[in-house]
């Protein structure tokens, strides 16, 4: 097998004094964390889509990035090649776990049934590299926004072929995705959304996209693929309003379909911040109502105002979001997926080392910074001590369920005034924080 990285070693843990940039300094796979290894709490995860088929095309201009190993026609066997160039990347990276849509890996072809063909010769080649490296599939999808087909949306387009092209692919992906032994399927809305109301029927729309998933989910336990279903919320981009905005959003969506028992989320840090919130926000949005699935981690630019995908180094971030992580008692079947790009300017092979290398990094160190914050405990107990009034007395009474207005107002006709509030103390809290970084 021929090597496309010739001059990046095995990756190894050099620790935090290190030089080395091909080097971890805080991702040690092994380490135990809160009573773990690493690699179990972050189930790190290779975007395919921007890792391997990322050109550094933007509006303004073709793509820049080096891949010497791409051959410009989309062949099957280019993309056979890509596998391995993606399969000793991941290898080299050592994540242990890569996600993909079904055009990412294989190209499509001028029908459904030559498309599909396609996708076959592939999957074994993919089968056959997670078996030699013991690589495995976090989740599959399919990529129901790209051909211009889905111009008017997949599920939710106006012109039921299209309903009907998505639902063959879908199901197709589905097969594939268990063939490969997927942990989960992800539907992030792709162009599921309007651009302008004067031309969309929202109800038909909604309807619609909730009769896809339920097909989806009838098709899945009739193959019996057990692998989690996940719905990627993200307000706009490409369309103006994407149907499945934020977290919220998404689990009103679920419960008015009856598809909440079947779906979780996977929340994407650059969709939480368009949709003008905080990725913490929105894991902890997710958490508390038990659908925090997985994760898609990256980061914005707080200047610009849309998709930028940037891996994430920020480690007030990954602290933030690695404590919402331990909280939840981890993310398996979920994990941490870098669906994150390396800019157009970082146009070298090498570079989609450095990028990872980073993110994995930063993650490690949220990871043990939140750790610690949780084992030294001083965070729960003052959350604890804020809400204390509700552990007896009045407060326990109203939690129980055993008093109602008509009681409440007798007990502060009584009382005459509400206890005095105490301090939030956020800037102390963040100010211990920083001690931590
Ligand atoms: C796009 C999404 C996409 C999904 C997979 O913004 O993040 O990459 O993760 O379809
Ligand atoms: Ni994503
Ligand atoms: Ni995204």
């Amino acid at each position: 097998m021929a090597e496309y990285f010739p001059e990046v070693p095995k990756i190894q843990y050099e620790g935090p004094k290190s030089k080395n940039p091909l080097a971890f300094k805080h991702y040690n796979p092994e380490e135990v964390v809160a009573g773990k290894p690493m690699k179990e709490h972050l189930r790190f995860a290779v975007a395919y889509w921007h890792t391997f088929r990322g050109t550094g095309q933007d509006p303004f201009g073709v793509g820049t990035m080096i891949r010497p190993w791409e051959d410009p026609q989309d062949s099957v066997a280019n993309a056979k090649r890509r596998v391995e160039v993606a399969f000793e990347f991941m290898e080299k990276l050592g994540v242990p776990y890569y996600c993909f849509h079904d055009r990412d890996v294989a190209p499509e072809g001028r029908t459904l049934r030559e498309t599909n063909a396609n996708l076959d010769a592939i999957v074994p080649v993919l089968k056959e590299h997670q078996e030699r490296t013991g690589i495995k599939l976090l989740w599959g999808t399919a990529n129901l926004f790209s051909n211009p087909r889905f111009v008017h949306g997949a599920a939710t387009s106006c012109n039921a072929d299209v309903f009907a092209y998505a639902a063959a692919q879908v199901k197709k992906a589905l097969e594939v995705t268990k063939e490969l032994g997927g942990e989960n399927y992800v539907f992030w809305g792709g162009r599921e959304g309007y651009t302008t109301l004067w031309n969309t029927d929202v109800k038909r729309e909604l309807d619609h996209l909730a009769a896809f998933l339920h097909m989806a989910v009838d098709y899945a336990q009739k193959i019996g693929f057990t692998g989690q279903f996940l719905i990627e919320p993200k307000p706009k981009e490409p369309t103006k309003h994407q149907y499945d905005f934020d977290v919220l959003n998404c689990i009103a969506f679920l419960k008015t379909y009856g598809l909440d028992k079947h779906f979780k989320l996977n929340i994407e840090t650059n969709h939480a911040t368009l949709a003008g919130h905080t990725m913490m926000h929105e894991l902890e949005l997710a958490r508390v109502h038990g659908l925090l699935g997985s994760i898609d981690a990256n980061r914005g630019d707080l200047l610009l105002g849309w998709d930028t995908d940037q891996f994430p180094t920020d480690l007030y971030l990954t602290t933030e979001v690695m404590l919402v992580v331990l909280r939840n008692g981890g993310l398996a079947p979920g994990g941490l997926n870098f669906d994150a790009k390396v800019r157009r300017e970082s146009f070298e092979p090498i570079d989609l080392f450095y990028a990872h290398i980073g993110g994995m990094d930063a993650f490690a160190r949220g990871l043990k910074i939140a750790a610690q914050i949780l084992e030294d405990g001083w965070l729960d107990e003052l959350i604890h001590e804020r809400y204390r009034s509700w552990d007896s007395g009045i407060g326990a009474r109203i939690e129980a369920g055993e008093v109602g207005f008509e009681e409440l107002e007798a007990y502060m006709l009584e009382k005459g005034e509400a206890a005095p509030n105490t301090s939030g103390r956020q800037e102390l809290i963040e100010n211990i924080i920083n001690q931590y970084l």
